[in-house]
């Protein structure tokens, strides 16, 4: 998994509602109701109270992050504060003055409701949450192709996805170990293969060139760095084509998902495959 860096992150708050009207122009629905129909509820967010944790294990805070996640929050309506502790203090400051937390280390960021005790994690919300925004962006992924790239947490959640929606799931990963006993076609190149619909979650720059989609391809693409190739990115901006945000999307989907009476997360833990996304 990518660490972000404060580069990566610095204009996503100022840069929240021209996110939105980019979201509807591709999908028809904003970051909120995007992760809504992610979850599959129309879970409402203004009654929360949010506290976001800044972590200095590991390689330590990440400037602007824990600020960041936190104007995402309140963008959709949540109460969010950044405790003034890190660590362990915050943690305890967040418990005494709120319902739901967030923290980040450099291997997991994740979300708890401490009231109903349910957890979401960011590698697998943001694989929700970017092919649920592909999947209204297609009107619909059922016997689709639909190219899954990086078979990573993200690649895979989104996979198993699209699978649960009917769509014909190829699946791309250069490491074939991690291809091994799943349950959709799976390749090591898509060399010479043309795609209207695809995920990219790789951690890989240029992995998806002009030669492997067809002329009014989407693509949706959590990856940092994004994986698609720097011209062609720019086209497909242009054209409402192209679902691409570092943190957005991912903590979106999280704070939707831990306010569910069983967050999809958990039941996904627990064997359940079938997500069922609601109307918007
Ligand atoms: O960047 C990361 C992780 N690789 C997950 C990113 C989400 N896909 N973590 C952020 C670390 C934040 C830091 N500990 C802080 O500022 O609290």
């Amino acid at each position: 998994m990518t660490r972000l860096a404060s580069s990566d992150i610095a204009t996503v708050v100022e840069w929240l509602d021209a996110l939105d009207r980019s979201l509807v122009d591709a999908t028809g629905a904003t970051l909120t109701e995007i992760a809504q129909y992610a979850v599959g509820e129309a879970v409402d967010f203004h009654h929360v109270k949010n506290s976001v944790v800044p972590i200095t294990a590991g390689q330590g805070i990440i400037g602007g992050f824990s600020q960041t996640v936190a104007g995402i929050l309140r963008h959709m309506g949540v109460d969010a504060f950044v405790t003034s502790r890190t660590d362990v203090g915050g943690l305890y400051e967040g418990r005494m003055n709120s319902s739901c937390q967030f923290a980040a280390d450099d291997d997991t960021f994740f979300a708890v409701n401490l009231e109903n005790n349910q957890v979401s994690e960011n590698g697998y919300a943001t694989g929700l949450g970017f092919a649920a925004a592909l999947d209204l962006a297609a009107k619909g992924v059922e016997n689709k192709p639909v190219l899954v790239a990086g078979a990573g947490p993200v690649g895979l959640t989104a996979a198993d996805y699209f699978a649960s929606k009917g769509a014909i799931v190829t699946l791309y990963d250069i490491d074939a170990s991690k291809l091994e006993d799943r349950p959709y076609e799976t390749t090591t190149s898509i060399a010479g293969r043309k795609f209207s619909l695809v995920l990219e979650a790789t951690t890989a720059e240029n992995v998806i060139t002009k030669d492997v989609l067809t002329p009014n391809a989407i693509v949706s693409a959590p990856g940092v760095p994004l994986g698609v190739e720097a011209k062609l990115a720019q086209e497909l901006t242009d054209s409402n084509r192209l679902i691409h945000n570092p943190l957005e999307l991912g903590t979106a989907v999280m704070m939707a998902d831990v306010l569910r009476k069983q967050s999809v997360y958990v039941r996904i833990s627990m064997g359940a495959t079938v997500v069922e996304p609601c109307m918007i």
